[in-house]
């Protein structure tokens, strides 16, 4: 096993024994990405009781949080850019020198009684110049195994790190020092109000305390491979963006791949695995999650690759019915479950799923739990996730692992829309296409702040995930427009959430959302039809493949034409959205003015 010691990095050296200093591990362990690490940690954590073995699938974990640290909090999250500006209304503040000084007092000691693990990793094939390395320092065996279903770690990320490659710096604590004669918890985490998820974008540093969940403390997820990397892909000229990469076959074996960006909880990994109900079409995964982008200069097409290596997915509702892929993909095994209910032969269950009545299970609170007793909760807890490889997805994509990427034909932006919104709309252009995504929002219900009827914005599904300011990450959307000799792709915003008066859904969904894909792809060889309208070309009435499909004519016609009534309801939100936005425009990051002016054609036309 190698120590601080054996390195010969400077910097490197001296970053690990300045947190080793402060944080005052009991020992220290480098992780090798072997998979006799991951066993010997998974058996450690079976002692523990942080983990349960399960009897199905095979080689499979279960781990319960504690209650009170069960998903991203993003009151706690904050970015440490030099001003307030820098970050701007999308984002939480705090400034770098004070954040650090509070951290050397919150990080002192904080790893007593437990080992440090330093976890060497790649966001994206380690070999693609598209990829980034990352050092992230835990207390936590539970990060570091997802990290390694997740990330690719291994020993010669460490090496070239060693020998000069840059890398991000990442330090993640759970915040739960351990007295000699204390004894442990199965989860050990910090309160709510101690917990600190940071970004450094001026340093390239991520500093998480307090939370052991998911994209809290697994750092190459969302604080690297979004939050950082894109201040560093605004910064190189890239892309990096909250989107799922599939590729869509034709019967005639002819290939695209799209990228999609929707916000969470709106079916983006049902998507990225659909299985086509229309005969001859195939749809393949790249990534469920996260695309990096960057401009190919052979074939002048953004060229995407998916920086993960597995799929962090919600576990309620997914199903052989909602995501047959993603079931399949679980059930190979080597997939570690947190907060499902356990069922009384250690198998997983989950609201939503395929057994409708699991008798009694372990719920996440670790109770007895059964649907017959009226149980105040759902067994399985609402944000309760799998952690499995992308390699065992029987539609992975040839190409995932592509060094270069895969060539983007087609950009999909979406929300859930009960009303107005049609189920696919083209952009007229890019800037009217960055405009969609500007405006992305989805419908309140009645239980959310705000009440029915409003709409949460969520400007390219990256609201929390923009590591600057937002109206500076639009600008570098519209700058990505004019690169020379680009072949951009084209911009769609579709809904698969619209609703009839009676509360219906108007579209089935899933694997139909196939007949969108097929006329998107058409569109991309231009033999699709299209009809101009007020807000972007829409299918004309036969030019989506409805064969063998239970819509009546009247939803077909709901589903695609303009409210114009709807549309210009909208307006005023839309309006009030973008001045928000604005807020830093006198000190130096206006809105631009592009946007603005997408705003006036779109009241212009429906006037
Ligand atoms: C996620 C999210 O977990 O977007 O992927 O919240
Ligand atoms: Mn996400």
């Amino acid at each position: 096993m190698i120590t601080v010691n054996d390195l010969k990095n400077a910097e490197l050296k001296g970053w690990l024994q300045g947190w080793i200093d402060l944080c005052k591990p009991a020992q220290v362990e480098f992780c090798d990405g072997s998979e006799q690490h991951y066993n010997t940690l998974c058996d450690l954590m079976v002692k523990t009781g942080t983990f349960i073995k399960m009897k199905y699938p095979q080689n499979s974990y279960l781990a319960r949080s504690d209650k009170s640290d069960v998903a991203r909090v993003e009151e706690r999250t904050f970015i440490c850019a030099k001003d307030e500006a820098n970050a701007g209304v999308t984002n939480h503040w705090k400034a770098p020198a004070e954040m650090k000084a509070e951290f050397n007092q919150i990080f002192d000691g904080c790893m007593a009684g437990r080992t440090m693990y330093i976890i060497p990793f790649s966001m994206g094939n380690p070999e693609s110049p598209l990829a980034k390395y990352g050092i992230e320092i835990t207390d936590s065996a539970y990060v570091v195994v997802n990290m390694m279903i997740m990330t690719r770690v291994s020993q010669t990320i460490l090496d070239r790190v060693d020998a000069g490659r840059e890398y991000i710096h990442a330090v993640h604590s759970n915040g739960a020092p351990l007295g000699a004669d204390q004894a442990d918890v199965p989860w050990p985490c910090a309160p709510v109000e101690k917990k600190y998820i940071t970004q450094f974008p001026d340093t390239r540093e991520i500093i998480s305390y307090g939370s052991g969940y998911g994209g809290n403390a697994l750092l190459g997820k969302k604080c690297f491979a979004l939050r950082i990397a894109s201040v560093l892909a605004k910064e190189e000229g890239w892309m990096a963006e909250h989107m799922l990469i599939l590729k869509v076959t034709n019967p005639e074996g002819k290939y695209k791949f799209v990228t999609g960006a929707f916000p969470s909880a709106c079916g983006k990994t049902n998507l990225a695995m659909l299985t086509p109900t229309l005969p001859g079409w195939k749809v393949e995964t790249v990534g469920d999650d996260i695309a990096w982008m960057r401009f190919n200069e052979k074939d002048g097409m953004l060229h995407a690759i998916n920086p993960e290596a597995g799929f962090f997915g919600v576990a309620p509702g997914t199903s052989m019915k909602s995501n047959p892929n993603a079931m399949k993909t679980i059930n190979v095994g080597n997939t570690i479950f947190t907060n499902v209910a356990l069922t009384e032969d250690y198998g997983y269950w989950w609201e939503d799923g395929d057994v409708k009545d699991p008798g009694t299970v372990v719920d996440w609170l670790r109770r007895p739990w059964n649907k017959a007793w009226n149980p105040a909760g759902p067994a399985a807890h609402k944000n309760s996730r799998f952690t499995t490889p992308a390699k065992q997805c029987p539609v992975i994509a040839p190409e995932w692992e592509s060094p270069e990427g895969v060539p983007i034909s087609a950009i999909l932006f979406g929300g859930r829309r009960k009303t107005v919104v049609p189920l696919v709309n083209e952009s007229r252009s890019w800037e009217h296409g960055v405009f969609m995504g500007a405006t992305m929002s989805s419908e309140m219900t009645a239980a959310t702040l705000g009440g029915a009827g409003q709409l949460r914005f969520d400007p390219m599904a990256m609201l929390p995930f923009i590591g600057y300011n937002v109206t500076d990450y639009l600008a570098h959307w519209l700058e990505i427009g004019k690169h020379p000799g680009a072949k951009l792709p084209k911009i769609y915003y579709v809904n698969w959430f619209r609703r009839g008066e009676d509360g219906h859904f108007l579209w089935p969904g899933y694997g139909d959302n196939s007949r969108v894909l097929k006329w998107i792809f058409e569109r991309c060889d231009g033999t699709a039809a299209a009809k101009e309208t007020e807000i972007g070309f829409l299918p004309t009435e036969d030019a989506i493949d409805m064969s063998g499909l239970d819509v009546s004519d009247e939803d077909k016609k709901i589903l695609l034409s303009v409210d114009k009534e709807g549309w210009k309801a909208t307006l005023p939100q839309f309006e009030e959205w973008l001045n928000k936005l604005n807020k830093y425009a006198d000190q130096g990051h206006p809105l631009p003015a592009e946007i603005f002016a997408q705003l006036e054609t779109l009241k212009k036309n429906l006037a």
